[in-house]
């Protein structure tokens, strides 16, 4: 769509929704889950080179999962209480289009076939064998994800193999990113080795449009980390990205979200972290333990903020 047509859009869309959305006022971004400067970086540099919000937050998802180190994400992963390493990713972009693979094994860059699957299927999620026979015929190639470091962090688990899925509250890493284009659009796009020690064939809110990442181009986007089966069974970046619809600030309807899991389920044990964009290029994020941040850069700039939390 031509910029112009696009403002007029956007323009009238706000009008009949009520809302505030003003595609125009909103300067590029990147944001991102955690501390991940790199990821942001890597993001807003692709973004400016193309212009495009979609491009950007896949090219900032690709930093950690091609990062050893990072053992929540792609490579350096750990494994399910099996020994493999299984990936979660999705896509989503302005015009509502998504992509994602779960349960897939043995390849680097999952949010890059997750883009594939909304770029070149008809289909919305690909999963284990599957997703991994589409990948090879695109040309990715299978690698060995398992680092030694992570494999001996198994071994070690292994000793007492508690199969509890109690998620690590100080850090893990998932990334969930979101995007403004230099048109003013929104995309967002989540990547993850998911819960270390799971089950064989656990699948988290990663891969789950609505779960882990929502954008919807006339309100904004929303992305979650954290003990994924608490952000299905709330579907969470849909109901902040339906919140912000409904005039919450991105703040606001993060905190919201964030307390819907509280009340429901009465067990705070674990963290949930939320972060949600709107069109007006506002930002906000709210976890349930203290100890989530965000990063973010625009206009060249990089910044890590902490979060409010409910503890
Ligand atoms: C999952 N949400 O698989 C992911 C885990 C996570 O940092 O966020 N880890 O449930």
């Amino acid at each position: 769509m031509k910029r112009r047509t696009f403002l007029q859009t956007s323009t009238l869309l706000g009008a009949s929704l009520g809302a505030t959305a003003k595609a125009a006022s909103s300067e590029p971004l990147i944001i991102a889950t955690w501390k991940n400067e790199k990821a942001t970086i890597a993001g807003w540099n692709k973004l400016m080179e193309t212009g495009k919000a979609l491009d950007g937050v896949e090219a900032g998802a690709r930093i950690p999962e091609a990062d050893p180190n990072d053992t929540s994400v792609g490579y350096g992963g750990y494994p399910d209480r099996d020994g493999h390493v299984t990936l979660d990713a999705c896509i989503m972009d302005h015009v509502g289009n998504a992509g994602s693979v779960t349960f897939l094994e043995g390849i680097m860059h999952p949010i890059s076939v997750a883009r594939a699957v909304m770029e070149k299927t008809p289909h919305v999620m690909l999963s284990g064998a599957g997703a991994l026979k589409f990948a090879l015929d695109q040309g990715f190639k299978v690698e060995n994800l398992l680092t030694e470091s992570s494999k001996k962090a198994w071994e070690e688990w292994k000793k007492e193999s508690k199969y509890e899925p109690v998620i690590n509250i100080e850090r893990h890493d998932t990334i969930g990113l979101l995007g403004i284009g230099k048109a003013g659009e929104i995309a967002g796009a989540c990547t993850t080795s998911g819960l270390a020690f799971k089950m064989h064939g656990r699948v988290g809110d990663s891969p789950i449009i609505g779960g882990a990442v929502f954008c919807d181009d006339e309100v904004g986007g929303a992305c979650a980390t954290g003990l994924g089966e608490f952000v299905m069974k709330t579907l969470g970046s849909f109901l902040i990205v339906e919140l912000m619809r409904q005039g919450m600030s991105p703040q606001k309807a993060c905190e919201e979200a964030v307390m819907r899991i509280v009340k429901r389920y009465k067990y705070k044990e674990f963290q949930i972290g939320y972060l949600a964009l709107n069109k007006k290029g506002e930002y906000g994020a709210y976890a349930i333990q203290k100890g989530f941040n965000y990063t973010i850069t625009k206009n060249g700039k990089t910044q890590v903020i902490e979060s409010a939390s409910y503890m």
